[in-house]
């Protein structure tokens, strides 16, 4: 088995898309060697994980192929992570993905893949965060990850991208004080999208706004008008995902607070394995009808 990780490993390394997708069926199922296979990464320590983010239909997918688009012209080689909404409003959206990105499936500089949402509405893959370190094995310059924001999700990204990008469109502008809070922590980057639609010069300044207040004398968190189905805005965002990710080398303080989060999130991951919802739904019902239920001691049982 040993031997057998070396090998997948060495080949990641070396550009081998088969053996990277091989890899990533392995993490995703837990195949025999999963374990063993995450232990053997290796940090590269360079911050190139892009995630991209926001509500459902932002243009989130457009935007990606956009980009990706504009990377491989530069002659950059790019992974792509696209978590597949599972979410009823995101139905067939997999299948729109898979179409948009089709020409470049076989571009020798791109790696694609989706990834099944499983788990909560919105929520990321919980593989995601391993997946994601073992697609960092290759020799990408940029690891893309697009996921649904809605709620956690968002936060959740951002513990595992070196820089989030939240794109948010014209429609979305009064969400845009109920998401402030949240928001406001997580994007490094504000996008614009579907700034040929009415109102997005209104949602523009407001995401100005923000970022200015939230600045404290610090760097102003960039705001950046696109059109992906047009390519406009593209290269600015691009540049700015650049700049950011230079300023992400040093150990920062957000950096620790990433890092910090996505070693929560994978002890969760695995202190909550085998752990069925059904059967603590079943289990509890079968206690709190013998009567005299205590919820404190039942949630004893499952403590370590
Ligand atoms: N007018 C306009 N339409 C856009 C723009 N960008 C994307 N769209 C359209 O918006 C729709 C949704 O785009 P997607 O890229 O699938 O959006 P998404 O955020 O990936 O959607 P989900 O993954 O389902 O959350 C598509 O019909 C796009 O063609 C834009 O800049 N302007
Ligand atoms: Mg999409």
């Amino acid at each position: 088995v040993q031997d057998k990780i070396r090998q997948l490993l060495t080949g990641i390394q070396a550009g081998d898309h088969r053996l990277l997708a091989r890899a990533i069926t392995i993490v995703e199922n837990e195949l025999e060697g999963y374990a063993g296979l995450l232990r053997a990464l290796r940090s590269s320590g360079v911050p190139n994980v892009v995630g991209l983010t926001g509500p459902p239909g932002a243009g989130k997918s457009t935007l990606a192929n956009a980009l990706l688009s504009y990377w491989l012209r530069s002659g950059k080689k790019i992974a792509v992570l696209a978590v597949d909404p599972s979410s009823p409003f995101n139905y067939g959206a997999l299948l729109g993905d898979r179409i948009r990105m089709a020409e470049f499936y076989n571009h020798p500089g791109a790696y694609i893949r989706s990834l099944a949402s499983r788990g909560a509405l919105g929520g990321l893959n919980a593989k995601m965060i391993e997946i994601t370190d073992l697609v960092k094995q290759g020799p990408f310059d940029y690891v893309l990850v697009e996921t649904v924001g809605v709620g956690q999700s968002e936060v959740e990204i951002a513990g595992l991208a070196d820089c989030t990008v939240v794109a948010l469109v014209p429609e979305a502008g009064d969400e845009v004080q109920t998401l402030k809070a949240g928001i406001m922590e997580i994007a490094d980057i504000f996008v614009v999208n579907k700034a040929d639609r009415e109102n997005a010069e209104s949602l523009y300044r407001n995401l100005r706004v923000l970022a200015h207040e939230k600045a404290e004398g610090n760097d102003e968190i960039p705001v950046i008008k696109t059109v992906a189905t047009g390519d406009i805005g593209v290269e600015e965002l691009a540049k700015s995902i650049a700049a950011t990710l230079e300023k992400t080398k040093a150990l920062s303080e957000k950096r620790v607070q990433l890092l910090t989060e996505k070693s929560w999130q994978l002890i969760q991951n695995r202190r909550m394995a085998g752990l069925s919802r059904t059967e603590l739904r079943n289990r509890l019902k079968e206690q709190a009808e013998q009567g005299d239920f205590n919820l404190y001691t039942f949630v004893e049982q499952y403590l370590p």
